[in-house]
């Protein structure tokens, strides 16, 4: 069987160059025991998939003595890392060991609405204690992941809370990399509760420009919420953080040599947060966001990601030490996020100093001189929210109107012409921040607040709080596309609309 050794040798290898990252059993030895599934599909008599998922409540250890029973795939966090290849089908068998139906959304890939993963698309549920096999063709190439899309709302064991998060690598067909090895890091925390009011980290984004009107309009109606007596909305904060599921000084390092070029593929597994990464004495070559590659490598000294961004960043290893790679956020970083890079000799404890002030800016990473495609047809989308609206969670609005939270099979709100070019026009009339998040479709950035930009293909964009972002797509994947803010509170409380090909 030579392919078998060739898959097999090929995860070695790859799991060999990452700090933390799973491994696949190969194919054939997969334990799945092959039942017939609770949605009506017979399995038995097929052959075997090319991986399989099991969804399941364990315990996981994030540090010693620090054991948490979380929902994960094969029993690890982060999920195993699946590596597939441009344009070649694959094979997946997912079981659900749990008691309530599962979805598992495959984020940033082109995939039809049978296997995306999302209710709201009309994709079918992992039923409880039973399977269902999907098949697709990875694309495009580059760091995607899968992870679940189920609304937990106040269940903070459920949806992204929960350790249901695995990191995707799509080779190119053509591998233009110039890099030595590769380091997958994915950042998640555990322990989630509830508070009122939250520490969101505001000051990032740059340009900084906030439209007056919209900050009048969410102003004047927290105001209003707050005279009638209603407390702020809950908003979460947690007890753990972690790299690639470990806290910091918990994992094993990620080992270096002197000269090295590290390529990391960085993924915000977070359900809510923010994250911002610094490795003391280096800086990174951001070569792609979101697994797209930039019209050109952009060196910055800190990345920033939102909830479900990605970035791909080459680091010249040429600062021998003990650092740590970890969270500008002394509280996050004291709480775990973070891992040490260890050069081959070097000793002592892990250093960390913090980087110079920086602001994140997508235009920086744009092509300015490339002029931007003219729509077809432009949709204007105000996000409103209504502060403890939900049982004293806030409620959310896309042109007032909120998703509905029992019924996943909402009417489309917007309608797509196949081939055609769309612009978002997107107006956040609220303080927070929000990943937005178009399913099964890329888009470009064309203006952040205010500013032109070209060339940056992503598929969540943060969109800060009183700010302006448009986006533009091609109608290319025909099929209901969800839209929404990937912050799970946000989600589960109306921030979603769907999209229709008519
Ligand atoms: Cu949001």
């Amino acid at each position: 069987m030579p392919e078998f050794h060739s898959t097999r040798r090929k995860f070695l290898k790859a799991a060999g160059a990452t700090a933390g990252a799973a491994l696949l059993t190969p194919p054939g030895l997969r334990g799945l025991p092959i039942v017939g599934g609770k949605d009506g599909s017979t399995l038995q008599n097929e052959a075997p998939a090319d991986y399989s998922l099991t969804i399941a409540t364990k315990p996981i250890e994030v540090a010693r003595n620090r054991i948490l029973s979380v929902t994960t795939y094969n029993g690890e966090f982060p999920g195993p890392l699946l590596r597939f290849k441009e344009g070649e089908r694959v094979t997946i068998d997912v079981r659900n060991d749990t008691d309530t139906p599962e979805q598992l959304h495959w984020h940033g890939q082109f995939v039809s609405t049978d296997v995306d993963g999302a209710a709201e698309e009309r994709t079918p549920f992992i039923p409880p204690h039973g399977n269902r096999r999907i098949s697709f063709v990875p694309r495009p190439a580059g760091l995607r992941f899968y992870h679940t899309h189920v609304r937990a709302r106040a269940d903070l064991a459920a949806g992204q809370y929960s350790g249901l998060v695995g990191p995707v690598y799509i080779e190119p067909k053509q591998n233009a990399g110039n890099y030595d090895r590769e380091v997958f890091l994915t950042l998640k925390e555990f322990q989630p509760t509830l508070s009122r009011g939250g520490d969101m980290p505001m000051n990032f984004l740059a340009p900084a420009r906030e439209v007056p009107a919209l900050k009048d309009a969410g102003e004047n109606r927290m105001k209003a919420s707050l005279a009638k007596g209603m407390p702020h909305g809950y908003e979460v904060g947690y007890d753990s953080f972690t790299i690639n599921g470990r806290m910091l000084g918990h994992g094993e390092p990620v080992r270096v040599k002197a000269g090295e070029r590290v390529l990391l593929h960085v993924l915000n597994g977070s359900a809510t947060e923010i994250r911002s990464l610094a490795l003391p004495g280096h800086s990174f070559q951001v070569i792609a966001m979101d697994g797209n590659l930039l019209p050109k490598p952009v060196r910055v000294p800190v990345l920033w990601l939102g909830t479900a961004e990605r970035i791909s960043a080459i680091v010249e290893m040429n600062h021998p030490g003990i650092w740590i790679l970890g969270d500008t956020a002394d509280d996050d970083r004291h709480h775990g996020m973070g891992i040490v890079v260890e050069y081959a000799r070097a000793q002592g404890k892990p250093q960390w100093t913090p980087p110079a002030p920086f602001k994140w800016s997508y235009p920086h990473f744009g092509n300015p001189s490339v002029a931007v495609a003219q729509p077809d047809e432009v949709f204007d989308m105000l996000f409103e929210k209504q502060n403890a609206a939900l049982d004293g969670f806030n409620q959310w609005t896309i042109n007032g109107v909120a998703f509905p939270h029992e019924q996943m099979a909402a009417a489309p709100a917007f309608r797509l012409r196949e081939g055609k070019r769309y612009r978002l026009r997107m107006r956040n009339a609220s303080d927070d921040i929000h990943p937005i998040h178009l399913h099964r479709h890329s888009f470009e950035l064309t203006r952040i607040a205010g500013q032109p930009t070209a060339g940056v293909m992503k598929d969540v964009v943060m969109v800060g709080g009183y700010q302006e972002a448009e986006i533009d797509f091609v109608a290319d994947n025909p099929g209901l596309t969800l839209f929404h803010c990937h912050q799970q509170l946000h989600m589960d409380f109306g921030f979603m609309t769907l999209f229709e090909y008519v």
